[in-house]
């Protein structure tokens, strides 16, 4: 079973792997939303612990995870410090304010997928009838939009400690935050130790075909519970899609090293191509962004096109740039036909 073309659009593309297949075909099933279905329950226990909280909650997907946790964390009026670069705040479809009238508080993300500690202090409101109430700082780890930068464990603590000191909540929005364990090889509750809520996608690197589980404390996912019904995302018999997470969550983990050294072959080989700049420091772990130069003749999208017809997919990210994620179905030999055809097509 391999894939027909190289698709290095997102690490979303993934198929699910044959041993997730047989999983969800042998899945034993329940009505969910009377809490019946045993293999939903047990991933979401997987997943609690996988993290260090106490429960898990199965969600469609990774914006169904973070508009559930804010929803459960604020209330209308309240307001959510989160980077400007989030994923969150560029990518969901402004959920949290449609939906809870819930305020986002951008703060300018640092070129390392950060929030300045000064910056996220500051944005914090006084208590005063004229303000909306800070609720929640919530950060992406890895950071999408900042080159799927990791954020470590010591910074991590200290937005905690803040979020502490003032009262307020902490949400990491970790669609990728065993990509960031494995790159940093630390403990993925390193991470998420701090933090009152976390999520994470299965269908990204960890390959399942669809969900997200979003991990907190009982009371927590309690009251996140009754948001996820809220949003009609009580899905019944969802076993069958569980069955290809507890696959993902036994054994897909530690291969996502496999994936950031074919990211680091990948970058070696494009950044020896006339036309071609990489961003500094990329990839640090499987997403590598790519610039063409100002004096380069094709601009990204006349590059894609070029390569769609070797079957070699790209994310246009603009004009002059590119996005390429590495995954489970890209092999070191789809790594070299894509750095062969970047050459053969930017050629002088
Ligand atoms: N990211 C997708 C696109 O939506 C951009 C991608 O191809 O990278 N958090 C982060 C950090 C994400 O990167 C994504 C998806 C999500 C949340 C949302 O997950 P889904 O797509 O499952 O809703």
């Amino acid at each position: 079973m391999v894939m027909e073309t190289i698709d290095l659009r997102s690490d979303t593309v993934t198929h699910p792997t044959l041993a997730m297949r047989a999983a969800m075909a042998e899945a034993v099933v329940g009505d969910d939303v009377f809490g019946e279905d045993p293999t939903v329950n047990r991933l979401q226990e997987m997943a609690a612990h996988l993290v260090g909280k106490e429960a898990g909650l199965f969600v469609a997907s990774g914006t169904m995870g973070n508009l559930t946790a804010l929803l459960a964390h604020c209330g209308r009026g309240d307001e959510v410090i989160l980077g400007d670069s989030s994923h969150t705040f560029n990518y969901e479809a402004g959920g949290m304010a449609a939906l809870g009238g819930v305020q986002p508080h951008p703060v300018q993300n640092q070129s390392d997928g950060t929030l300045a500690l000064q910056d996220t202090q500051a944005a914090i409101r006084a208590h005063d009838a004229h303000h909306p109430r800070t609720r929640l700082i919530c950060l992406e780890n890895t950071h999408n939009l900042c080159g799927g930068a990791p954020l470590s464990p010591e910074y991590t603590a200290q937005v905690g400690a803040l979020a502490s000191a003032h009262g307020l909540r902490l949400h990491i929005d970790g669609a990728r935050i065993f990509n960031s364990a494995v790159a940093q090889n630390v403990a993925v509750t390193d991470l998420t130790g701090p933090a009152d809520s976390v999520t994470f996608c299965l269908s990204k690197g960890l390959c399942a075909p669809v969900g997200s589980v979003l991990c907190g404390s009982e009371d927590f996912i309690h009251r996140a519970h009754r948001v996820r019904k809220m949003l009609g995302g009580g899905m019944r018999q969802a076993g069958v899609l569980a069955a290809a997470g507890i696959v993902a969550l036994e054994g897909m983990i530690e291969r996502l090293a496999d994936d950031h050294e074919h990211a680091r072959q990948l970058a070696a080989g494009l950044s020896q191509i006339r036309y071609i700049r990489l961003d500094r420091g990329s990839p640090q772990t499987n997403m590598v962004f790519i610039n063409l130069t100002p004096d380069c003749p094709l601009d990204a999208p006349a590059v894609a096109a070029k390569l769609a017809e070797r079957s070699i997919r790209v994310q246009v990210k603009g004009p002059r740039r590119f996005r390429a994620v590495t995954h489970y179905w890209i092999t070191t030999s789809m790594i070299e036909d894509t750095v062969e055809a970047f050459r053969d097509n930017l050629r002088k």
